[in-house]
């Protein structure tokens, strides 16, 4: 519960709301956005949680014409041509401009923490049949994904299928040209290099899409004898590293778009081309998406020649940092097995294994989007909080 407020006044001749919490804190807030956000039935729409009012009926420059507090739990506000708006003192300090108030917003909603790992990783573990029928292991496969970016789930029936009835439980997975869920298994004249019994050094998946898939899940059905062995590595961890040691290996990969290319049949037919900066970061220079595979890296590279040299010279220095013994994880997966890895942040791989006129090994693989399990994971969140 939030704390009453105390008292309401407006400074800043009108432009501002300040409130006064019963603690002793304070919170200001704009009148522009207050009047924006107003909560009645004209300006919004409770039964889609929407804003009403349009941005033409706004005016930026609104200042308060009386403020009042009938009860500790809302403040009132009379605009200029009468129109009154209320908010309740929980709903407002939720939304408190101070910079700790909107951090503790920001966290609450996208659950930003990282547990960086290398070659120590403890493979999160959680049973399968445990994320289907309960809520509280689903919350907590969801929010392990996100904060360490890797999750097996365990004991899974060794036939395809389990990764849709996995993509019900969060929503739905994301379509792509291979189709609704895919089998990765040795195939003559495969259309990806994913699909022969060749070793996959480390990469995302999909950076030939513009927005790649944020989530991947790779079930293991059948599994060979020798060889497919899997590799996973922080790339988000690596990338912290890289950018200390190497600067400028990192502003190149991080500021050059390079071109991805993916033509072919499968789902459908496909003529895919992209850019994409194979560290892609944020504001502050934080790597939020790594963009790599090397294998649908096009041939044709849209930067003037003399740049070409020092991009590949980066480009190595990263791969070298992916493929260190302190940053890679090695682990083979057993049928029954899926891994849920965060296709954003873990870049991942896999050792040859021997080609014969059988199947040997036989995974089916499946995308989502980080939008749907964000989505669920809230909504987890939230049926639980309600429980206790
Ligand atoms: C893929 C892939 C891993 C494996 O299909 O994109 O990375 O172990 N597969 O076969
Ligand atoms: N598969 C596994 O970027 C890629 O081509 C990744 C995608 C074929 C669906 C492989
Ligand atoms: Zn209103
Ligand atoms: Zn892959």
């Amino acid at each position: 519960m939030s704390p009453g407020i105390q008292k309401v006044e407006a400074l800043d001749a009108g432009h501002l709301i300040r409130v006064e919490w019963e603690d002793g804190r304070e919170s200001c807030y704009p009148c522009v956005w207050l009047r924006d956000s107003c909560q009645c039935p004209l300006c919004f729409l409770p039964s889609a949680s929407a804003r009403r009012l349009l941005l033409q009926d706004l005016d930026v420059n609104i200042t308060a014409k009386e403020v009042a507090l009938p009860d500790t739990k809302k403040i009132s506000i009379t605009w200029p041509d009468g129109h009154a708006s209320e908010y309740e003192a929980e709903w407002l300090k939720k939304r408190c401009f101070s910079e700790e108030a909107r951090a503790e917003m920001q966290a609450d909603l996208f659950l930003p923490e990282r547990q960086y790992w290398g070659s120590d990783l403890q493979l999160p573990k959680i049973p399968f049949e445990e994320v289907m029928c309960n809520n509280e292991s689903a919350y907590k496969w969801l929010c392990t994904l996100k904060k360490v970016g890797i999750v097996l789930l365990t004991g899974a029936a060794t036939r395809q299928g389990e990764l849709v009835k996995l993509g019900h439980r969060i929503g739905f997975l994301r379509l792509t040209f291979y189709g609704p869920t895919w089998q990765v298994q040795d195939k003559a004249d495969a259309n990806n290099v994913a699909y022969t019994n060749g070793k996959l050094c480390f990469h995302t998946d999909y950076p030939v899409l513009h927005h790649p898939p944020g989530v991947q899940f790779l079930h293991c059905i059948k599994q060979t004898a020798a060889g497919g062995e899997s590799e996973v590595v922080d790339g988000f961890h690596v990338c912290n590293k890289l950018k200390k040691q190497n600067p400028e290996a990192y502003q190149i990969l991080s500021s050059t778009a390079v071109d991805y290319t993916d033509v072919g049949v499968d789902y459908c037919d496909f003529a895919v081309h992209c850019k994409q900066r194979i560290i892609d970061i944020d504001s502050r220079g934080q790597a939020v998406r790594i963009n790599y595979n090397n294998a649908t890296r096009d041939t044709v590279f849209d930067i003037p020649a003399e740049k070409v040299r020092p991009f590949y010279a980066a480009l190595k220095e990263f791969n070298d940092l992916l493929n260190s013994a302190e940053h890679k994880f090695t682990y083979k997966l057993k049928p029954g097995d899926i891994v849920t890895f965060d296709n954003w942040r873990v870049l991942h791989g896999r050792q040859s294994y021997p080609s014969g006129s059988e199947v040997t090994r036989h995974l089916e693989g499946a995308y989502a989007d980080w939008d749907v399990v964000m989505s669920r994971l809230r909504l987890l969140r939230k049926g639980l909080l309600k429980r206790d």
